[in-house]
């Protein structure tokens, strides 16, 4: 059993794959703290988890032509600058489940907790890729990660992002080691992952191997394969992976935390929270609630942390406390963001669905009882 060495995980995780092992936290733990403690992270894994030694780990970066390749060790790369950042991470199939509800699709039924937030140390990436001697260059170039996770074949999981972001000091790609100010605990890439805020989760490659400097993207899977949207009219027989961009940034997201689908109330008041993000740095400006299926809306409060333009790299929870109106006996709550790009999600998940069922961010519904 190639998954007898896997760590062991916390009880209150909602397991959607033993092996490999996915998991999501529940709803209401995920908004309980602004920064997810690292136990209860959503832990999306497409192998087994290595068991790496911090003393023989070695990264390595390969130099350009003329360049210098890399060697690191773990204490190579605390000699790089510590940077720090707060950032989300979203897997492509958060929310999956809803476009299974539509129509079948295949992968993993996420539920909405396919989400966590960390604060994540590490190197700047631009200063390792310079480090080895890698510039901007005119042509298109992508930087290739290898993790060190393998199927029984011996291929590992590798994924990519485009040269230009990963050299962009601004854009804070990171070699991250620490998550929440403890090393990465073994689930979430130890000793050393990508973070790539902004990006889909697929890009942020744990157990980091290899780093590489390429014309194309990486030819992993993972890359070329899946990770990538289609029109609803595309099927399994008609699908051309090669016809449609890998995902990178994502779409602007929202979901209900509390209450949970099909509870009951109290009458009077009610209160609702959840969370709000969007990909690529833009800022989540509004979240809209609904407490009649999208008649009439409330605007929520935003807690958590003020993120910077275009370097919003975090979610916001949100609450509303609204009356619930006299004399109803249920309430169909729904919720939708805007970014300050002032895009907005789609009301229904039919437009969106897809073969694979990624990027599902239809406004999220949640249908409660009032207590009479
Ligand atoms: N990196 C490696 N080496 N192997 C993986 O299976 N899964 C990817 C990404 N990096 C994966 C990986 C996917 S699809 C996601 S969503 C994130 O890791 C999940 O990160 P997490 O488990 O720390 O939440
Ligand atoms: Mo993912």
């Amino acid at each position: 059993d190639p998954y007898i060495d896997d760590p062991i995980r916390h009880p209150a995780l909602k397991v959607n794959s033993q092996r490999p092992f996915n998991a999501e936290p529940p709803p209401e733990l995920l908004t309980e703290n602004y920064i997810t403690p690292n136990p209860i992270f959503f832990t999306r894994n497409h192998l087994p988890v290595p068991n790496l030694d911090r003393e023989t780990y070695r990264l390595h970066v390969v130099g350009p032509p003329g360049g210098q390749s890399l060697c690191l060790s773990l204490d190579d790369l605390y000699k790089f600058p510590r940077h720090e950042i707060t950032v989300t991470l979203q897997c492509a199939g958060n929310r999956r489940s809803e476009m299974t509800q539509f129509k079948e699709v295949r992968g993993l039924e996420w539920n909405i907790g396919a989400i966590s937030t960390a604060r994540w140390a590490g190197a700047r990436l631009c200063d390792v890729l310079a480090k080895a001697g890698h510039q901007l260059c005119e042509t298109e170039a992508h930087v290739c990660f290898e993790g060190l996770d393998s199927d029984p074949t011996g291929t590992a999981y590798g994924a990519s992002i485009p040269l230009a972001r990963a050299m962009d000091p601004e854009a804070e790609v990171l070699l991250a080691y620490e998550m929440n100010g403890q090393p990465l605990p073994r689930d979430h890439g130890f000793p050393v992952r990508v973070v790539v805020p902004g990006v889909v989760g697929a890009r942020h490659v744990k157990w980091l191997g290899k780093v590489s400097v390429e014309p194309e993207e990486s030819y992993s899977h993972w890359q070329r394969r899946d990770y990538k949207g289609f029109s609803p009219s595309v099927d399994w027989d008609t699908v051309d992976f090669d016809s449609a961009p890998s995902i990178q940034e994502l779409p602007v997201q929202s979901a209900i935390t509390e209450p949970k689908d099909g509870e009951t109330v109290q009458s009077g008041e009610v209160t609702i929270k959840g969370y709000a993000w969007s990909g690529g740095g833009r800022a989540v400006v509004r979240v809209d609630v609904s407490l009649d299926g999208g008649l009439t809306w409330h605007v929520a409060e935003l807690d958590g942390e003020e993120q910077r333009p275009r370097k919003a790299w975090a979610w916001r929870l949100w609450q509303l406390q609204a009356p619930v109106p006299a004399g109803r006996k249920e309430l169909n709550i729904v919720c939708k963001a805007v970014d300050d790009s002032y895009n907005v999600q789609p009301d229904t998940v039919a437009p969106i669905w897809n073969l694979r069922g990624v990027l599902s961010n239809a406004w999220h519904r949640v249908h409660v009882h009032v207590a009479p």
